[in-house]
């Protein structure tokens, strides 16, 4: 695991020197992803995670479940070394070249004893589906951990070398079928060797999206959370746009980044969609269901932007899970703890 020390000299000026982005560079074009030690200040991180860890515990009054929450993207906690970390940028920058953006924020949880291991997928297929040489890096996710990772507690595990995988997985190029899927893993297992990140809270890693992983088992009893913000090459279609507090732009201005927003109300501020529920109590009966299938066996109909988004919220709050992709893909309920 390719892993630069940030020295303090480095973090207070936000100049990382020119042999650390080299390194950073090469490892993620060979192995797929590089670890950043200490490059965040442990306040940010954990301001952050207890205003998470209190809006959750929140919820459990009301529901009485934890709800892992979004992440808040307004004053006061914004934290320039988060979104606009400048040793993150000089990485991405150097990989991504003139005109990097940031479209995309979000929070991946394991609860305390949430003990399902999520299937190992990349994020992003190949980008052009008849090549056989891979492309370079065209998107690169920033993952920050807001707690120490460790394996009890379900540190990532990542697939160095699988961001090369040219073999189309499905149309969509993502997680494929899973008899074609695994026979590939068994044959990357041999010659790459996954293993867990365990780093300390502070450090981060960077990983091209077509990099392997997968969220583990926390056997711990502590909510293990981990931010995860993706930069892109100019070229590269933006996806999402981050939703952030009106009158919050101004924070994200940086000379090389470019932050793309959304106009939707930031995400810790919007209630909960209704449907939701409906949803779960439907896949309590039957697992494994397509979205056309969720939606046939709904009560009354409703259109696809909206049962979208309850799949988007059911998702961020960990309740339910997909494996495959586009409309082949099939939605799972997860056994969540208390
Ligand atoms: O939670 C994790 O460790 C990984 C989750 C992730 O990256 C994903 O769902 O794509």
């Amino acid at each position: 695991m390719a892993t630069i020390s940030i020295s303090p000299e480095e973090r207070t000026s936000g100049i990382m020197i020119p042999a650390h982005v080299e390194k950073a560079v090469k490892a993620i074009e060979e192995d797929g992803y590089v670890v950043l030690e200490d490059a965040v200040s442990l306040e940010s991180l954990d301001t952050l995670y207890q205003k998470m860890i209190d809006d959750g515990e929140r919820a459990r009054k009301e529901t009485g479940r934890f709800r892992p929450s979004g992440i808040p993207l307004a004053h006061p906690w914004l934290f320039r070394d988060i979104p606009l970390n400048d040793m993150v940028i000089a990485v991405t920058h150097a990989v991504l070249g003139d005109g990097v953006y940031n479209d995309s924020w979000g929070v991946n949880w394991r609860l305390a004893g949430e003990l399902e291991k999520q299937p190992v997928h990349p994020d992003h297929g190949p980008l052009f589906l008849s090549m056989t040489a891979p492309t370079p890096a065209f998107r690169l996710v920033i993952n920050i951990p807001l707690v120490d990772f460790t394996e009890e507690n379900g540190a990532t595990e990542v697939w160095p070398g699988t961001h090369r995988e040219t073999r189309v997985l499905d149309s969509s190029g993502r997680y494929g079928d899973a008899s074609l899927y695994e026979p590939m893993q068994a044959e990357w297992r041999k010659k790459c060797s996954p293993h867990q990140v365990c780093i300390r809270r502070g450090s981060l890693f960077i990983r091209d999206m077509r990099t392997w992983h997968a969220g583990m088992p926390n056997r711990s009893n502590q909510h293990r959370a981990m931010l995860s913000l993706q930069h892109a090459y100019r070229k590269i279609r933006t996806v999402e746009g981050l939703a952030v507090e009106n009158g919050s732009e101004d924070f994200f201005e940086h000379l090389v980044l470019t932050t793309i927003f959304t106009h939707s109300p930031a995400q810790h501020l919007r209630p909960p969609p209704e449907l939701p529920k409906k949803i779960v109590e439907i896949l309590s009966t039957e697992q494994g269901l397509t979205l056309s299938e969720i939606r046939s066996r709904l009560p009354a109909p409703l259109s696809d932007g909206k049962i979208r988004d309850a799949m988007i919220e059911l998702s961020r709050t960990g309740e339910i899970r997909r494996e495959g992709a586009g409309l082949g893909a099939r939605w799972f309920r997860k056994v969540l703890p208390r």
